[in-house]
């Protein structure tokens, strides 16, 4: 990397791995896997390699919605992918998800396995699979908008707002501010739409709900980025705050939180595993 604020790119990009920066250890410019690894398999019908990030949660709550729900076919294993040590490059992971990204899932249910990866993926296989959390009629697009709103919207956050505002090597102003300026706009829209329906497709709880929550919920409760809350004033989202607040009350979520999470539920197996735990 250079230091010079006038940096003209060379005519070829070549990987320098001193690039610097939370994560540059892990990134790189070619897919595939680094090494052979098995994923260990549980008994359950799910299995789940994930990590407890907003990406991982989603799913996490999710599963946990669906057994609250009483779907029993919904139990699963969920093993801990240490992404920092770069486990998602695995040949086992790499099998479920070529892209060697958290969540992944793998559905033994039927007569071969299913892989499914991309949680918003996840979110609207589950959702089918089980008939639950996505409505039917008008309300079903307007579910599946904010959901794909999602996943579209979050690379802005967390690829472009968090990245040079949190883990960049140096603060770059322009970077800052391009990306403050886009997650302000995302939090005045989601802020409008919370203003009309109680969630983001309607009167129900979604799963356009369980993927906006993790990113824009923990956003406007301070737990990412650093300083984040305060420099974005996320307090004046008034809608947001209701709505995060009304989720994290769940208890589906308060456990779906917990799982995968290196301080918490590392690997989660059985209901039972819960037991003692508070978030
Ligand atoms: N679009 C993907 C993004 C998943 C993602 O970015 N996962 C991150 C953790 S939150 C990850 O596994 N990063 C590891 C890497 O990039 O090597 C999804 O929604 O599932």
């Amino acid at each position: 990397m250079t230091d010079s604020a006038e940096y003209t790119p060379p005519k070829i990009w070549t990987w320098n791995k001193a690039s610097g920066g939370r994560f540059a250890t892990i990134n790189r410019p070619i897919a595939g896997p680094t090494h052979e690894k098995e994923l260990p398999v549980g008994r359950h019908p799910l299995q789940l390699y994930s990590l407890a990030t907003p990406n991982g949660i989603k799913v996490t709550v999710m599963l946990e919605e669906l057994l609250a729900l009483g779907h029993a076919g919904a139990e699963y294993d969920a093993w801990f992918i240490d992404i920092s040590e770069g486990e998602q490059f695995g040949s086992g992971f790499v099998a479920v998800n070529p892209n060697s990204k958290i969540p992944a899932l793998m559905d033994r249910s039927g007569p071969a396995p299913v892989r499914v990866f991309e949680s918003g993926a996840i979110l609207l296989y589950l959702a089918e699979k089980f008939g639950a959390f996505l409505p039917a009629g008008p309300a079903r697009a307007e579910c599946l908008s904010w959901l794909f709103w999602q996943v579209g919207a979050a690379p802005y956050l967390g690829g472009g707002f968090g990245h040079f505002y949190a883990y960049a090597p140096a603060k770059i102003e322009y970077a800052i501010d391009r990306f403050a300026m886009e997650v302000k706009r995302q939090l005045d829209l989601l802020d409008r739409r919370l203003g009309e329906a109680a969630y983001l497709a309607g009167n129900a709880y979604t799963i356009a709900d369980m993927a906006v929550w993790p990113w824009y919920g923990g956003l406007a409760k301070g737990r990412l980025y650093g300083d984040s809350a305060e420099f974005l004033q996320v307090q004046d989202y008034k809608n947001v705050q209701r709505w995060t607040d009304a989720i994290a009350d769940r208890p589906a979520v308060k456990r779906g939180r917990m799982v995968n999470a290196a301080d918490q539920l590392r690997e989660r197996h059985d209901a039972g595993d819960f037991a003692g735990r508070t978030t």
